[in-house]
C-alpha cells in the first residue's frame, strides 16, 4: 500500500464508496429536491452543475478532507508564487503570470518575470497591428493575406484550438494555417495553396529544435526562397517564437523577428504567451487580452474560493472520486457547440501529459490510477456514432458536457434543438430506463407479449451514470480563456491528489530517442538485426519495398542548414 492509498482520508472514501455504490442518483434527486442548487456554481462566466454524479454531501466532504490532507492549498500558492513545483527540470510553473492582471512582481530564480511579459506583449500587438492592418508588406510589397504556424504539440494545439474556437471573432483578411505533421502531405498540401508574395511563416517552437517543426520549417524556407530566389526576403516572411534565440538565428531568421518566452511556460500552458502570436494575428490583441482576462478571472476564482466553492476543485475531486474509487479510468468531454470542436484533443494533450505518470514526486511507483484516458468529440455527432457505449457499454464513463446558451449562428431553429440534445443526453445518463418503463412503453407501442419479452433486455438503460454539464452565455475571448484555465487548474488538483509532478513530459523522450537512432537504419537498404525480431521485420519490410528516392533526406541528421540547401535544390528542381 503506498502513503496515498493506507492515508485516512483515502480509507475514508473507500469505506463511503461501499456504502454509496448501491444508491441510484433517481433517488438521490427524490430524497432532495435542492440537489441542484446544492451541487451548483457559477465561476464568472462558467456554469457547472455537477448534481448528476453518483456522491452525496458526505462524498463531497470525504473528498475535500482529501484534498486538504494532501495540501492542495499550499501546493496551489507555491505554484502562483513562482517556487520550482516542475522539480524534475527545475523550473516555475508561471503560465498564470502571464494572463495575471495585477503588476504584484513575481519572481522566477529571483528575477520578477512581469517587465519581460509586458515587452513581448507590447511586440507581439505592434508586429500583429501591421500585419492585421494591411502594412507588414511581402517581398513584392503586397499584403500578408495567409498566415502559416509551424509547430507541434503545445506549440500548435493551443493556438490551433483557440484560433479554431474563436473563428467569430477572427479577421477574414487573413487565412490561418496550422502545420504540425512530420508526414509531408500536410505541409505539401498547404503550401499547394499559398503565395510566397503574400504568406507569412511562424516557427513556432520553445525548444527550436524539435524534428517534426525543424523540418516543416526548413521545407517552407526551401519552399520560399526557391521561389524569391533572395534568401534576403526571407526577413518579411519568417518569424520564431522561441525560448532559443541562438537557433533561431542560426536557421536565417532575423532577431528582430523573434517572438521570445521563457522556460517557466511548459509547452501545454503556452498559448498565452508569444506561442499565440497567430492567436494575436488572428483575433487582434485587444481579444487577446480579454482571453487573458478570462483566463486571470479563473485564475483569481482557484486561488480564493474556498475548496468547497472552487470551480477546478470540485470538477478535479468528481473525476478522482469515478478515477479511484469506481475504477472508470476514461472520462469524456462532449462539446455541443462548433467552435469547440478541437477542445477535447487541446485537453487530451492538457490532461494526459500532465497526469499519465506512474511515479509520484518521490520517484516511487504508485499503486492507484492516476489520469485517465480523455476522449471527445462534437456531442451531437458522437449520438449518432459512439453514445451507445455511454448508455448501454460495460463501463460507466463520467463525461462533461458543454455547450452555449447562445450560438452565433442560432440558425433557424437549430441552437434550441441541438441544446434539448445537451439536456436530454445527461438525463438519460443519470435516470436511465427500467425494466417496468421499458415493458409499459412497448405495451403502449401494441407491440406483442412474444416480441416485449424479447426486446426488454436490450431496451433496458441502467443509468446511474455520471456527468457534469458546463454552460456559458456565448462563446467569446473571455468565456474561452475562463474555460482553459478552468481544466488547467483541474489538472493540476488532480496531479495534487495524485502526488504527481503534472509539469514535465519524460515519457515523451523514449520513442523520440528510438526514432533518432532508426533513422540512421533507414539511410540504406542493407537489412537491420539490431532491434527486436518485430521492430526488424517491420524496418526490413519498409526497407525492402520502399522507393528509395524518396527518403534520401534522412542522411542528413538533422543538420538543419545542410538540409535547408537540399530543401532549396529540391524545390528548384521540381519547379
Ligand atoms: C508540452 C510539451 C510538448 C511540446 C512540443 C513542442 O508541454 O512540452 O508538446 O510543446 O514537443 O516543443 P517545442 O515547442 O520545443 O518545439
Amino acid at each position: 500500500m503506498s502513503a496515498l492509498t493506507d492515508s485516512p482520508a483515502w480509507k475514508k472514501l473507500s469505506a463511503h464508496k461501499k456504502s454509496i455504490e448501491k444508491r441510484h442518483m433517481r433517488e438521490l434527486f427524490a430524497d432532495n429536491a435542492q440537489r441542484f442548487d446544492d451541487f451548483s456554481l457559477q465561476a464568472g462566466p462558467i456554469f457547472l452543475d455537477y448534481s448528476k454524479n453518483l456522491m452525496t454531501d458526505e462524498t463531497m466532504s470525504l473528498l475535500f478532507d482529501l484534498a486538504r490532507q494532501e495540501k492542495l492549498e499550499t501546493f496551489r500558492d507555491a505554484m502562483f508564487a513562482g517556487q520550482e513545483i516542475n522539480f524534475t527540470e527545475h523550473r516555475s510553473v508561471l503560465h498564470t503570470a502571464l494572463r495575471g492582471q495585477s503588476d504584484t512582481p513575481i519572481l522566477s530564480q529571483g528575477k520578477n518575470v512581469k517587465p519581460d511579459i509586458h515587452a513581448v506583449l507590447e511586440k507581439m500587438q505592434n508586429f500583429s497591428e501591421q500585419v492585421r492592418q494591411g502594412k507588414w508588406l511581402g517581398y513584392s510589397g503586397k499584403e500578408i493575406t495567409d498566415v502559416v504556424n509551424i509547430g507541434i504539440g503545445g506549440s500548435d494545439l493551443g493556438p490551433k484550438m483557440v484560433t479554431h474556437a474563436l473563428k467569430p471573432f477572427v479577421t477574414r483578411k487573413i487565412n490561418m494555417h496550422f502545420v504540425s505533421n512530420l508526414d509531408g502531405s500536410q505541409i505539401a498540401e498547404t503550401l499547394s495553396k499559398l503565395s510566397s508574395e503574400t504568406t507569412l511563416f511562424i516557427i513556432a517552437s520553445k525548444t527550436f529544435s524539435t524534428s517534426e517543426t525543424m523540418f516543416n520549417a526548413v521545407t517552407a524556407r526551401g519552399w520560399f526562397v526557391s521561389r524569391v530566389k533572395n534568401k534576403e526576403f526571407i526577413k518579411q516572411h519568417f518569424v520564431a517564437v522561441s525560448t532559443n534565440t541562438e537557433a533561431v538565428q542560426n536557421f536565417g531568421i532575423d532577431k528582430n523577428n523573434i517572438f521570445e518566452f521563457w522556460d517557466w511556460v511548459g509547452g501545454r500552458y503556452s498559448l498565452w504567451s508569444a506561442i499565440g502570436l497567430s492567436i494575436v494575428i488572428a483575433i487582434g490583441m485587444e481579444a487577446f487580452k480579454e482571453l487573458l482576462k478570462g483566463a486571470a478571472s479563473m485564475d483569481e476564482h482557484f486561488s480564493r474560493a474556498p475548496l468547497e466553492e472552487n470551480m477546478p476543485v470540485i470538477m478535479a475531486l468528481m473525476g478522482v472520486w469515478h478515477n479511484n474509487f469506481f475504477a472508470v479510468h476514461s472520462h469524456a468531454v462532449m462539446a455541443y457547440d462548433h467552435y469547440l470542436g478541437l477542445f477535447p484533443g487541446y485537453l487530451q494533450q492538457l490532461d494526459m501529459e500532465s497526469n499519465g505518470k506512474h511515479v509520484n514526486r518521490d520517484g516511487e511507483t504508485v499503486d492507484y490510477c492516476t489520469g485517465p484516458v480523455i476522449w471527445g468529440e462534437q456531442g451531437i455527432n458522437g449520438q449518432h456514432a459512439f453514445y451507445q457505449l455511454l448508455h448501454q457499454g460495460t463501463q460507466a464513463i463520467p463525461c462533461d458536457f458543454l455547450a452555449a446558451l447562445d450560438s452565433y449562428n442560432p440558425g433557424c431553429g437549430h441552437h434550441p434543438v441541438l441544446m434539448s440534445n445537451f439536456f436530454a443526453q445527461t438525463e438519460a445518463l443519470m435516470r436511465g430506463k427500467t425494466e417496468a418503463e421499458a415493458r409499459e412503453e412497448m405495451t403502449a407501442q401494441g407491440l406483442s407479449e412474444d416480441e416485449i419479452e424479447l426486446l426488454v433486455p436490450h431496451k433496458v438503460f441502467a443509468g446511474n451514470r455520471s456527468s457534469n454539464s458546463i454552460l456559458f452565455k456565448e462563446l467569446d475571448p473571455y468565456t474561452l480563456g475562463a474555460l482553459i484555465a478552468l481544466y488547467e487548474h483541474k489538472v493540476f488538483v488532480q496531479g495534487n491528489i495524485w502526488r504527481l509532478n503534472s509539469f514535465d513530459q519524460w515519457g515523451v523522450q523514449l520513442g523520440k530517442q528510438l526514432a533518432s537512432q532508426i533513422q540512421f537504419d533507414l539511410v540504406d537498404n542493407e537489412p537491420v538485426v539490431s532491434h527486436d525480431s518485430s521492430t526488424n521485420g517491420l524496418i526490413n519490410y519498409y526497407k525492402r519495398f520502399r522507393n528509395i528516392e524518396g527518403n534520401k533526406l534522412l542522411s542528413c541528421d538533422n543538420d538543419w542548414s545542410s538540409l535547408q540547401e537540399i530543401m532549396e535544390q529540391e524545390f528548384e528542381n521540381k519547379s
